[in-house]
C-alpha cells in the first residue's frame, strides 16, 4: 500500500467512526452505547464495547492495544512525549495527544495528565499496558473515579496482591502452596534467627512491598544473618519505601513457570496454561516458552488450579498471571501475581488461540467469557526472544542511535511484536525492549528451528542488540534439551558469548569489507546512510526474490553495501 492510500485508508475509517454518531449523547459514568447497525466494520455479534479506548503506554506494547482494539472496532488515542512525537504507535492510533517531556517521570507516569488525556479525546477507558501506571492501585482507582474504566484489574485487587506477605496469607488460605516461610515481616534479629531455624538453611530474606528480587538476600548460615537483614532492609527501604522483610526457605535451582489466567466481571475465571520463563539474567527474563518441558497435562490441572484459586481469592478480574518456582522434584511453589498483561503474553495466545489483548478489552466492556476451562488445551509450541537494544558482547551495555535500517522475519509461523522502524531514535528515556520475535510451530524442536531461521532473517542496524545472542541460545545442546532453570543463564553466558562465528559468516564479513574497501578507494569520502531509501523496500524485495533466501543476515548487508552507489 502506498504512503497515500494508506492514509486514506486510515483517515476514511476514522472518519465514518466519528459521524457514525447516532448515538444518545454520552454521559460521564456510562459507556457510549450504540443506537444503530453500524456500518463501519464487520463485527461479530451485538456487543456493548465502548468507542474509544486510551492507550497508557508506548512502543510494541501501544501498538499491540491499539491493534486488538482497530479488530474490535474501537478507536484508540495515544500519548506521548517529547521523544516520541514521531514514533509508531503515535501514528497508528486514531488520535494522539501530548503529555509531556521525555523522562517517563514527566509523561507515561503522571496519572493525572493521563486522566485529563481521556476526558479531552472522549474516550471511555484507560489500557496501562505493561510497566509504567500498570499495576499503581492509585492509578486503577483514580481512573475508576474519573468514571473511565480502567482495563485491568480491580485496584483492590492490585492491592491485595501487592503485598508479598499479604499475597503468601490469601494464596494459604485458599490452599495454594507456597514455599514454607513466614507470612509476616520479620519483628528482629532474634525473630529472624528463630524463624531461620524453624525452615532450615539456605533461607531467602525478601521484602514484603518487593518484588522482581529488591531487598532479597540468600542467607546460607546463621552467622550471615545479621548482616543480610540489615542490608535487606536498608535495599527494600530505598526501593519500596518500607524496611519489612520476611523469610521464606531458599528454592534450589528451581524453573521460573508461571500461570495465565483470565476472569470476567461476572465471577467466571479459566487458565490458559503456563509459560516457562526460566532463561533471565539478573531478573529480566530474555526468552519464554509455552508450553514448558516440564508441565504435564497433570501438573498444568493442578498448577492451573492453584492459580484460579488465588486469583479468585483476591477478587481478580481480567488478565493476570501467577508466577510460581517449580522444583527438580515436581514441586510448586505461588511466589506472586502480576496484576498486568505481560510482556510474554504472546506465547499463551499462539498455543491457546485466545487473544489475551482482545479479551482484556471485552472483559473490561462487562462481556462474560465464552469458554470453559475443558476447552482449553495447548497445541503446538510457542517461543519468544525479547530483542533489546543492549550489546550481549559488553555486558549488555545499553545501546543508542538510530535505527539506520530494520529488516523483520517472516514466513510461516513468525510473528512480529516490534515497536521500532528504520529511522526511530533509540534513547535512555525507555526501557531497551525494541521489539519481541515470537515463533509458533508444532513441536518444540521445530519451535527452536524456526526462531533460529527467524533470527537469521532480522537485521537490525544503527544500534546493537541482543540479536547474536538469542542465535547463541536457539544453537545451545542444553537450552535445545530444554534443561534450563532460573540459573541456566548466568552460568551458561560465557560459554555462549565465547562462540566463535561460523566460517561462512568470517567468510561474508571478509568479503564486505573487501567490497566497502574497494568502493572507498575509488570513491573516497562518500558516506552512506544505510538502506534508508532503497534500502528498506530494496532489502525485501532483493532479499527474497534473488534467489538467496538461506542467505544469513550478514549476506544481505554485505550484498546491499556490494550494490550501493
Ligand atoms: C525465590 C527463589 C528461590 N527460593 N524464592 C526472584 C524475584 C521474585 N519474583 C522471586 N524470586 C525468587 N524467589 C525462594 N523461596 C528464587 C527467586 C529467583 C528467581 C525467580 C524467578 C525468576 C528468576 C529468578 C532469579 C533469581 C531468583
Amino acid at each position: 500500500m502506498s504512503r497515500d492510500a494508506f492514509h486514506e485508508h486510515k483517515v476514511g475509517e476514522y472518519l465514518s467512526a466519528v459521524t457514525n454518531s447516532d448515538r444518545p449523547p454520552r454521559t460521564e459514568n456510562r459507556p457510549a452505547r450504540r443506537a444503530g447497525p453500524r456500518t463501519v466494520l464487520p463485527r461479530p455479534g451485538p456487543r456493548t464495547l465502548f468507542t474509544k479506548v486510551l492507550v497508557a503506554n508506548r512502543g510494541e506494547i501501544a501498538l499491540r492495544v491499539i491493534r486488538a482494539a482497530r479488530e474490535l472496532g474501537i478507536r484508540s488515542v495515544a500519548v506521548y512525549s517529547d521523544a516520541d512525537s514521531r514514533a509508531i504507535h503515535v501514528r497508528e492510533a486514531d488520535e494522539a495527544i501530548y503529555i509531556g517531556a521525555s523522562p517517563s517521570a514527566e509523561s507515561y507516569l503522571v496519572g493525572d495528565r493521563i486522566i485529563e488525556a481521556a476526558r479531552k479525546t472522549g474516550a471511555e477507558a484507560i489500557h496501562p499496558g505493561y510497566g509504567f501506571l500498570s499495576e499503581r492501585e492509585w492509578f486503577a482507582r483514580a481512573v475508576r473515579d474519573a468514571g473511565l474504566i480502567f482495563v485491568g484489574p480491580p485496584a483492590e485487587a492490585i492491592a491485595a496482591m501487592g503485598s508479598k506477605t499479604a499475597a503468601r496469607q490469601l494464596a494459604i488460605s485458599v490452599g495454594t502452596p507456597v514455599v514454607p516461610g513466614t507470612t509476616t515481616p520479620l519483628e528482629s534479629l532474634a525473630d529472624a534467627v528463630e524463624s531461620a531455624d524453624r525452615f532450615g538453611y539456605p533461607i531467602l530474606l525478601k521484602a514484603a512491598s518487593g518484588g522482581g528480587g529488591k531487598g532479597m538476600r540468600i542467607v546460607r548460615d546463621k552467622s550471615e544473618l545479621g548482616s543480610a537483614l540489615e542490608s535487606a532492609k536498608r535495599e527494600a527501604k530505598g526501593a519500596f519505601g518500607d524496611d519489612a522483610v520476611y523469610i521464606e526457605k531458599y528454592v534450589e535451582q528451581p524453573r521460573h513457570v508461571e500461570i495465565q489466567v483470565l476472569g470476567d466481571a461476572h465471577g467466571a475465571m479459566v487458565h490458559l496454561g503456563e509459560r516457562e520463563c526460566s532463561v533471565q539474567r539478573r531478573h529480566q527474563k530474555m526468552i519464554e516458552e509455552a508450553p514448558s518441558v516440564v508441565v504435564t497435562p497433570e501438573l498444568r490441572a493442578r498448577m492451573g488450579a492453584a492459580a484460579v484459586a488465588a486469583a479468585k481469592a483476591a477478587g481478580y478480574v481480567n488478565a493476570g498471571t501467577c508466577e510460581f518456582l517449580l522444583d527438580k522434584n515436581g514441586d510448586f511453589y505461588f511466589l506472586e501475581m502480576n496484576t498486568r498483561i505481560q510482556v510474554e503474553h504472546p506465547v499463551t495466545e499462539l498455543v491457546t488461540g485466545i487473544d489475551l489483548v482482545q479479551w482484556q478489552l471485552r472483559i473490561a466492556a462487562g462481556e462474560r467469557l465464552p469458554f470453559v476451562q475443558e476447552n482449553i488445551a495447548p497445541k503446538g509450541w510457542a517461543i519468544e526472544c525479547r530483542i533489546t537494544s543492549e550489546d550481549p558482547a559488553n555486558g549488555f551495555l545499553p545501546s543508542t542511535g538510530t535505527v539506520q535500517y530494520l529488516h523483520v522475519p517472516a514466513g510461516p509461523g513468525i510473528r512480529w511484536d516490534g515497536g521500532i522502524e528504520a529511522g526511530s531514535e533509540i534513547s535512555l528515556f525507555y526501557d531497551p525492549m525494541v521489539g519481541k520475535l515470537i515463533v509458533y510451530a508444532p513441536t518444540r524442536d521445530a519451535a527452536v528451528a524456526r526462531m533460529h531461521r527467524a533470527l537469521l532473517e532480522l537485521t537490525v542496524s544503527g544500534i546493537e542488540t541482543s540479536r547474536d545472542f538469542h542465535l547463541r541460545v536457539m544453537e545451545d545442546a542444553e537450552f535445545r534439551r530444554g534443561e534450563i532453570d532460573i540459573q541456566w543463564l548466568e552460568r551458561r553466558l560465557p560459554s555462549l558469548l565465547a562462540v566463535k562465528p561460523p566460517l561462512e559468516t568470517l567468510r561474508v564479513a571478509a568479503i564486505a569489507a573487501a567490497l566497502l574497501a574497494e568502493r572507498d578507494r575509488r570513491t573516497p569520502r562518500v558516506k552512506t546512510n544505510v538502506g534508508h531509501d532503497g534500502g528498506h523496500d530494496g532489502g525485501h524485495d532483493g532479499g527474497h526474490n534473488g534467489g538467496h533466501n538461506g542467505d544469513s543476515a550478514w549476506t544481505r548487508l554485505a550484498r546491499l553495501e556490494a550494490l550501493r552507489d
